[in-house]
């Protein structure tokens, strides 16, 4: 029986890939690199790290440790910029009433997501108190695919992790989700959440119906 629901922020509830695209391209550029959407792909869902190193993997540039630490800060201090212009209306349709719906139904509601500056993202959307407990990349070792962040998680909601689903929209999330021990609703494309135990295309997609049937 589903007790908790857990969803990821970036691709779920708001698209801040796009703010992270930006910075990551201003970044890159300046190593002589164009990256392209596709490429951006890879990033989704993995730590600010793991994006710096698969885009200098893509360029084939190696640098020092102390040199990637200070990159990958100069590039959070220019989303940090970008996510400052953001409004609450930018959360994704139906979103907000999906989270009240779920706990209105008795379901405890958390918020796994890799990013660092998830609070930031939940203030500024003004939905800081749709969750029960909210789990970001400050408060865990090993990101995606790792089920670290989903199972601490399930733990801050005293929940058994069989008892949860994940929302997912990157593939190293729904991975992380399915070695947590959890069920997964990816969202977004069959052909590369096809993992997930379903998937659907947009989150407000998915109602309390589906999660009976479905779970
Ligand atoms: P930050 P999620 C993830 O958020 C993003 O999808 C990923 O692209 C980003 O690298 C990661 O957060 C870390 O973000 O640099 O702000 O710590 O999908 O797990 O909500
Ligand atoms: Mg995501």
């Amino acid at each position: 029986m589903i007790k908790a629901i857990i969803f990821d922020l970036d691709g779920v509830i708001v698209d801040t890939a796009q703010y992270h695209y930006l910075a990551w391209k201003r970044l890159a550029k300046e190593y002589g690199l164009d990256l392209t959407l596709d490429q951006n792909e890879l990033l989704k869902g993995v730590s600010r790290m793991r994006s710096l190193e698969i885009i200098l993997d893509l360029g084939g540039i190696s640098l020092s440790k102390e040199e990637m630490e200070r990159i990958a800060n100069k590039k959070n201090g220019w989303f940090v910029e970008y996510l400052n212009e953001m409004t609450p209306e930018e959360i994704f349709p139906g979103v907000r009433d999906m989270l009240r719906s779920i706990r209105a139904n008795g379901l405890r509601v958390a918020l796994a997501s890799s990013s660092k500056n998830a609070n930031k993202v939940v203030r500024l959307l003004n939905i800081e108190n749709e969750f029960d407990a909210i789990v970001d990349g400050t408060m865990i070792v090993n990101s995606k695919p790792d089920p670290e962040i989903f199972l601490l998680a399930a733990k801050k909601l005293s929940v058994d992790p069989a008892s949860c689903v994940v929302f997912e929209d990157a593939e190293a999330g729904v991975e992380a989700a399915l070695a947590a021990g959890m069920k997964c609703v990816g969202v977004g494309s069959a052909e590369q959440l096809g993992k997930a135990n379903l998937v659907i295309a947009k989150t407000a997609d998915f109602t309390l119906q589906t999660l009976n049937s479905e779970f």
